[in-house]
């Protein structure tokens, strides 16, 4: 069903500067994606990290005041855990082991990307993205461009949102949802007069990983919060759920192209189809993975197994999506819109 791109990985690391010296450039992953002045772009997570040093382990945040601060780990100090090389755990506190910000590249083919001739960095600002930002969706309203991403800090992660018309001038909107809360996905129309989005909360004790639905009159304001799928024990998406860029408009219904991941983080992709005029209602899901980590560039790589998708162009039946790839590099394939559908069980 699924066609990756012969020329995959399309972005890797080596491909970007660093956006400060003494910084490596780790990831290139996870891209919201968007046409603008008749371009194809991608706006990347990048995740920085120190040059490594033999027997050392470094934590990357940014301080209060913008600038970088690196803290430095002994690998033999029995208080750090480093088992999750996402993460550094030193005496119980988290840190990220790399710093994301966002980053623009654009195409003329959709295949080939580079960066503009203007300034591309989006970076975290402020005491709520500390720790970086992550994993933008784009959806274009009424011409302005919504974005949606991951801001991480020491006090949580959750789900801010800016707007451009330009992509030179962002306005920042703040914290849309707050912790624990991350893969926002607008919905690119109103239905039924309201604005609607898509998101994931994390529930402690109760509840899970699941993907909730809301509402709003005017975008910044949400609310009637409903929990639309969990995950499924025994299920490739038996560990946590997230919905991937905007709902694509079918004549059925919208199709949510969602990620799902085993307990032990083996990311796959799924869809589900969600009633036209009331979103609440789920119609149909994916019973086995559309696609799963299989080429060496998903399995092999920063955090393996992985095939995570937050960006897509859709031309009619055919929808071109980009994933990041074992968290480490960019990838793109095509599928048919038609044949996604074909493949949902309906849902009782
Ligand atoms: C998880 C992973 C990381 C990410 C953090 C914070 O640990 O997805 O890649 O940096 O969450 O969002």
């Amino acid at each position: 069903m699924i066609q990756r791109f012969p020329e995959n990985p399309i972005l890797i690391p080596s491909m970007l500067k660093p956006s400060t010296e003494g910084l490596t450039v780790e990831c290139t992953i996870n891209p919201g994606v968007f046409e603008f002045a008749g371009k194809t772009w991608m706006i990347v997570r990048v995740a920085e990290r120190p040059v490594p040093v033999v027997g050392k382990t470094a934590a990357t945040l940014f301080d209060a005041q913008g600038a970088i601060r690196i803290l430095t780990f002994e690998n033999s100090d029995p208080d750090l855990d480093i088992s999750d090389s996402r993460a550094v755990v030193y005496r119980g506190v988290t840190y990220l082991s790399t710093l994301s910000h966002l980053r623009l590249v654009c195409s003329d083919d959709g295949v080939h990307f580079h960066e503009p001739d203007f300034p591309a960095i989006v970076p975290g600002v402020g005491a709520l993205e500390t720790y970086g930002i992550e994993d933008c969706r784009v959806a274009k309203i009424n011409g302005v461009y919504y974005l949606t991403f991951t801001e991480v800090s020491e006090v949580g992660v959750g789900v801010g949102m800016m707007s451009t018309t330009d992509w030179r001038h962002f306005e920042r909107h703040g914290m849309m949802l707050p912790p624990h809360n991350k893969d926002c996905a607008l919905f690119e129309e109103k239905v039924g007069g309201k604005y609607w989005c898509l998101h994931r909360p994390s529930g402690i004790g109760l509840g899970g990983n699941f993907i909730w639905l809301a509402s709003s009159p005017d975008i910044h304001h949400w609310g009637n919060h409903v929990c639309i799928a969990r995950t499924r024990a025994g299920y490739w998406d038996s560990g946590r759920i997230g919905a991937g860029a905007s709902p694509i408009k079918t004549d059925v219904g919208w199709l949510l192209l969602y990620h799902g991941a085993t307990e032990s983080n083996r990311y796959c992709l799924g869809a589900i189809l969600l009633d036209l005029n009331d979103p609440t209602h789920v119609i149909a899901r994916s019973d086995k993975p559309i696609m799963e980590p299989q080429e060496k560039y998903e399995t092999c790589g920063f955090f393996g197994e992985v095939i995570f998708t937050n960006g897509h162009i859709r031309r009619g039946d055919e929808v071109t999506f980009y994933y990041g790839a074992a968290d480490e590099v960019i990838c793109g394939a095509r599928v048919s819109v038609s044949a996604v559908l074909a493949s949902l069980k309906i849902v009782r």
